[in-house]
């Protein structure tokens, strides 16, 4: 069937259009604290880490891109102006000092400004402020175990709930952690390396077996907040997602008080069981 130039115009407008509402309904439809279709951007911030992370990611874009089309303009100049059409005589000059020194110095000043703000954020990341309190994230194949050691030592298992939504980040028993304070994670691998991953939360720390990692976040708004393991780590590798509710302090106290009794006689409650499955 031979398409006319119209038909064919009216039909790529209609593909924009149907991509466009996709991309308008993707995010119209995103939640905070988990992955939406369609989505291009980060997941919104729900701690100050994240929002320095999103601040850095968005100024580096925008230097790339007028980086880019600088050089991109630098080029369309040059091959307009100096082909051997246009310019049959080539210009016999080998060195200009002040372009030299400028194409030099304009880089090492533009690394210093990428560098500065660099380590100011990696240093908001690994320097972890004074705790309010510190949760022990232990990786499994293929699963996590929380323990709250400042809350009453007990120890609980989360799982993948296959029936929970969002699909396959749903889980039994959520992490969970008070709004507007310094959450300490300790974190090791009981098994092989895994990784701890809260993407609205900027934290992303590798569970790595006999090492003790550390990270932290303050989560400045209450839900629901998903991640997952980040460290190829075997076969179910995939369906081992993080949930962490974040609530209020309230909320929180009583929901210790719940957590000490149904998880009184879980197995995973010493600490020694956690060192036993590491061996
Ligand atoms: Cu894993």
């Amino acid at each position: 069937m031979k398409m006319s130039i119209g038909q064919f115009g009216r039909q790529l407008l209609g593909f924009a259009a149907a991509g466009l509402s996709l991309v308008a309904g993707g995010t119209a439809s995103a939640e905070m604290g988990q992955p939406a279709p369609w989505e291009y951007k980060l997941q919104e911030a729900a701690t100050p880490v994240m929002e320095n992370i999103t601040w850095f990611h968005n100024f580096l874009f925008v230097l790339i891109t007028l980086i880019t089309l600088f050089v991109l303009a630098l080029l369309v100049i040059v091959v307009m102006k100096f082909n051997a059409r246009t310019n049959p005589v080539p210009s016999k000059t080998t060195h200009n000092t002040l372009i030299e020194v400028a194409w030099t110095l304009i880089p090492v000043l533009i690394l210093v400004g990428i560098a500065v703000p660099s380590f100011r954020l990696l240093f908001l990341e690994l320097d972890v402020p004074k705790p309010d309190l510190t949760v022990k994230v232990t990786g499994k194949q293929w699963y996590w175990s929380y323990a709250y050691p400042d809350n009453g030592k007990f120890e609980f298992d989360s799982l993948l709930d296959k029936d929970k939504q969002p699909r396959l980040l749903g889980v039994d028993n959520e992490m969970v952690v008070p709004v507007n304070k310094v959450v300490r994670i300790q974190t090791i691998g009981a098994d092989v390396i895994h990784s701890f991953a809260v993407p609205a939360f900027g934290v992303k720390i590798d569970s790595i077996p006999g090492r003790l990692n550390e990270s932290w976040f303050k989560a400045t708004k209450t839900g629901m907040f998903y991640g997952q393991c980040s460290e190829l780590c075997g076969k179910d590798h995939a369906f081992m997602p993080i949930a962490v509710r974040v609530v209020s302090e309230q909320e929180f106290a009583a929901w210790v008080e719940g957590a000490k009794k149904k998880f009184a006689t879980n197995p995973a409650n010493s600490y020694a069981s956690a060192g036993q499955a590491a061996q």
